[in-house]
């Protein structure tokens, strides 16, 4: 069977995918190309993802898109610690991986973009305020949750950790004041201090 491809540049949602095959050991080839340069829009990438954005794995003859569907999917597949172990954690993995992309994952970005994306003279500190004020209930969510625990669940770091890590890393990047949420803090160091995680984003 033909070896796993994962298409995207370290510098895109991609790094998520690639944190994953490193955590699980995976032998693969990397495409690192980008969008901004149209190679997100040739035929040939549209077929593999109509979305044209990144990433995109292929698996054999599958074809995947949807960074965090991509993680659950290597998990699932590959096992070990990092994949749910019974239909409970499935359950929990999703919950995670849905939560984080719907409550955190647009106002983490504004803030990232503000911060470090955009050009200097577009960026906007009401926009990083707005974005801080709109974090606050789903980052108050998080860390009640990791009051009493290492993890999401199961006393060990899983997919649904790295899907959300992978995601809530954006408010540190963008320099947002996590002070106020000690227990998340303290996690985030846990998951991105894993070596996988700087190498993932091109070392
Ligand atoms: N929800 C998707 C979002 C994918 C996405 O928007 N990726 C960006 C790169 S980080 C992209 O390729 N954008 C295409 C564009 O802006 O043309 C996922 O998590 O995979």
């Amino acid at each position: 069977m033909r070896k796993l491809i994962i298409h995207g540049a370290f510098n895109t949602r991609t790094s998520r995918v690639i944190w994953m095959a490193l955590e699980l050991g995976l032998d693969f080839d990397h495409n690192p190309i980008h969008y901004s340069n149209g190679s997100t829009r040739t035929a040939e990438f549209l077929a593999i993802n109509p979305n044209a954005s990144l990433p995109a794995i292929q698996d054999g003859e599958l074809c995947l898109w949807e960074s965090l569907a991509i993680n659950l999917y290597l998990a699932n597949k590959h096992g070990g610690d990092l994949a749910p172990r019974d239909a409970a954690e499935l359950g929990l993995a999703m919950q995670w991986s849905f939560w984080v992309t719907t409550e955190v994952e647009t106002a983490a970005l504004h803030a990232l973009k503000h911060r470090l994306l955009l050009p200097e003279e577009d960026r906007d500190e009401a926009a990083v305020a707005a974005a801080e004020a709109a974090l606050a209930k789903p980052l108050a969510v998080l860390d009640g949750v990791l009051a009493d625990r290492d993890y999401l669940f199961g006393g060990r770091f899983t997919v649904a950790d790295l899907n959300v890590a992978s995601v809530v890393s954006w408010t540190r990047f963008a320099r947002l004041d996590l002070s106020a949420w000690p227990h998340l803090n303290a996690w985030l160091e846990r998951c991105l201090g894993r070596p996988t995680f700087k190498q993932a984003r091109g070392g």
